[in-house]
């Protein structure tokens, strides 16, 4: 720091400040941006669209363009009114600069508008930079193109000049290439950022945004989508049968909180609401969704009762009765947005619980008045979930009371491991007898459970709670995994610290992990968020040469070995359909020796919520067609499609 004194002597006590200010930024990354995870890489990309977005909801900007270059460094382009280049005279250098160097150049600057969107309220642009390795801003503006470069942070010089362009053009682009020394991964991954993009896209109803891929892969996607949040509950639909035509939908302005909320009921029997604040999900909700629940129940329970199609005897519908089978959007913009909770995701602003409660009351009252068929259809569904709901809870008391619920009685087919500290032991979830009989002979005793399940498991996506709790497999699962579901989940009772889906490598195998994958999201989804959900990885192939043994997971890796010991006539090459073409010593030897074996860790990253909502209703609902399109769409994870669909 001294060094830059002594280069630079004009530049006095504020300076020094600046420099610190970003130091700190590069020192703690993971306070400004999370994490240097491939998650705080893909920050930087969304900190860097939210000024832009920012402009657009300020009504300047109407396209944004997010490229992922060909060396991993991302461009991204809006069509603002363009960041101010003149001179800031409290900073003494220009507003651009001080956007990009000074890490709190907050919300109000600039004037006009109010920074709504991301998270970190107008210094994104700045950590962004501090975190790249190079980082070049331009701006369009009155027929100018002024440019500024950095280096980690730091200026390369004042705010140049560098051309002229058409004076009806306008705008900001930034370029920038994460730094590698911070992040342990500088790889973007282009579906993580399309997911987001698409998904700020359904909250900004009319920016359009693109995002390209020019790097081997080629991709190229625009998201607008003029219906904005009412076409987001339309496409988390889409798998299901809605059962409705007309999204409902309430917007208005409260306390100087922007509500707008988005619904429809579908045929399933899950609550798929998501909500946001500032544009950014709030995976544990908070006042606003809070304020969304009261009205609903509040208002339908009005109306059934108004209507006699609840009777005075009746007892109130209780809000997951109304919420059984329902797609929802709740989206807030609030100037000062208070998170708490301990990952300070929940929204604590109490004008917001009122504001949302308020809008949503008046407008919902006014549309079933308008709509009474719907209304009539919607109630009517939710005397049926509070009907199933108190068979399910028959159904739940029979079974707690068989013990078949709380790990009383472990079930009959469970080979259970001798050591008792969760902590070392795990427990594999075996499709078939047979293969679960090779399990059991192969495993380690002490430490290794074997669970094997008779063929398919019931889809949860298309089953009411009742029969979840009546079916065989699925009781023996929360059985042996101690930690009940729901309400009664509790984590500190789970049994085993990995809990192992082995299937077969193919495509029925895929399906039945998905039937198990589904069925701990809805029931027992903090399994998956702590990782203590993985796959098996069994081999595709064996190959045998001079009493040599190699195992092939991929056809790469069998191409790979071929190719290193030759393709002659004493190779031996077996293709394995399942897991029970192999002994127990095979099994063991490439699946459930932890010393050798490939475990795929399933994650669940929380900001993806509502695609992971999307995959496994498409995955597991009734439709067909959206089924068959998502899964050539993914065609490289799935080599079959027949079978599949
Ligand atoms: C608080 C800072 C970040 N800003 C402005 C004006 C326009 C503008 C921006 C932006 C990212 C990639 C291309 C306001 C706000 C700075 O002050 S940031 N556009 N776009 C952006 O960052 N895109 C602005 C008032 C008058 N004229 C311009």
């Amino acid at each position: 720091m001294s060094e830059e004194l002594q280069n630079n002597q004009e530049y006095g006590a504020d300076q020094i400040q600046i420099l610190e200010g970003l130091e700190a930024v590069r020192k703690r990354p993971g306070m400004y941006i999370g994490s240097t995870s491939s998650r705080g890489l893909h920050h930087l990309v969304y900190e860097i669209v939210d000024n832009a977005v920012d402009e657009a909801l300020a009504g300047y900007c109407k396209n944004i363009e997010v490229t992922i270059e060909a060396d991993n460094s991302i461009t991204v382009q809006d069509d603002g009114r363009g960041i101010p280049v003149g001179m800031n005279h409290k900073a003494g250098k220009s507003a651009l600069e001080v956007v990009f160097t000074v890490l709190h150049a907050g919300g109000k600057f600039g004037g006009g508008g109010y920074k709504v969107s991301g998270g970190l309220h107008g210094v994104g642009a700045s950590v962004v930079n501090a975190l790249s390795t190079w980082l070049t801003v331009e701006v369009y503006k009155d027929g100018q193109v002024y440019q500024q470069t950095y280096k980690r942070g730091k200026a390369d010089d004042a705010v140049k000049v560098i051309g002229t362009c058409d004076k009806e053009l306008h705008g900001t682009k930034v370029h920038f290439l994460p730094d590698d020394t911070i992040f342990e991964e500088t790889v973007y991954d282009y579906d993580t950022l399309k997911q987001r993009l698409r998904e700020t896209a359904f909250l900004t109803k009319g920016l359009c945004i693109t995002i390209d891929e020019v790097r081997e892969e080629k991709h190229h996607q625009v998201f607008q989508y003029e219906g904005g949040i009412k076409e987001f509950v339309q496409y988390l639909n889409r798998g299901k049968e809605a059962m409705y035509e007309d999204v409902i939908y309430c917007e208005g302005t409260k306390d100087g909180v922007y509500v707008e909320v988005a619904f429809q009921h579908n045929d399933s029997f899950n609550d798929s609401t998501f909500s946001f604040v500032n544009n950014v999900i709030t995976p544990e909700g908070g006042t606003h969704l809070t304020g969304f629940k009261n009205a609903l129940t509040k208002t339908f329970n009005a109306y059934a009762r108004e209507n006699k199609l609840l009777k005075d005897s009746d007892p109130a519908l209780t809000g997951d009765d109304i919420r059984e089978g329902l797609t929802a959007i709740i989206s807030i913009k609030i100037e000062e947005p208070q998170f708490e909770g301990q990952t300070k995701q929940k929204l604590g602003n109490s004008e917001a619980r009122g504001a949302v409660d308020s809008v949503v009351c008046e407008k919902l009252t006014y549309f079933l008045e308008q709509n009474p068929q719907i209304a009539k259809d919607i109630c009517e569904k939710s005397l049926l979930a509070q009907r199933a709901r108190e068979a399910a809870r028959k159904a739940r008391d029979t079974a707690r009371r068989k013990g078949a619920l709380d790990g009383a009685a472990l079930p009959g087919k469970l080979a259970d491991c001798s050591d008792k500290d969760p902590k070392n032991c795990e427990i594999f979830i075996v499709e078939g007898d047979s293969a679960g009989g090779s399990a059991k002979t192969a495993r380690s005793r002490a430490t290794q459970a074997i669970l094997p399940l008779r063929g398919k498991i019931l889809n949860v996506e298309k089953a009411r709670l009742d029969r979840i709790y009546d079916n065989a497999e699925i009781r023996s699962m929360i059985t042996a995994f101690g930690t009940g579901i729901h309400e009664d989940f509790d984590i500190s009772k789970l049994r085993y610290d990995k809990i192992i889906i082995m299937t077969d490598a193919d495509v029925d195998g895929a399906h039945i992990a998905t039937l198990m994958l589904t069925f701990l999201y809805r029931f027992m989804p903090e399994l998956i968020k702590q990782g203590h959900v993985y796959l098996a990885t069994p081999p595709l192939y064996k190959i045998e040469k001079n009493k040599n043994v190699w195992y092939a997971y991929s056809d790469e890796e069998l191409n790979n070995i071929m190719a290193e010991i030759g393709r002659d006539q004493n190779n031996k090459v077996q293709r394995y359909k399942g897991l029970g073409e192999m002994d127990a010593e095979q099994l063991w030897e490439t699946t459930m020796d932890p010393e050798r074996r490939i475990l795929k860790r399933v994650n669940m990253d929380e900001e993806n919520s509502s695609e992971i909502d999307v995959t496994f209703t498409t995955l597991m609902g009734d439709k067909v067609e959206p089924r068959r399109e998502f899964i050539e769409a993914n065609a490289k994870y799935v080599q079959n499609l027949d079978t599949f669909c």
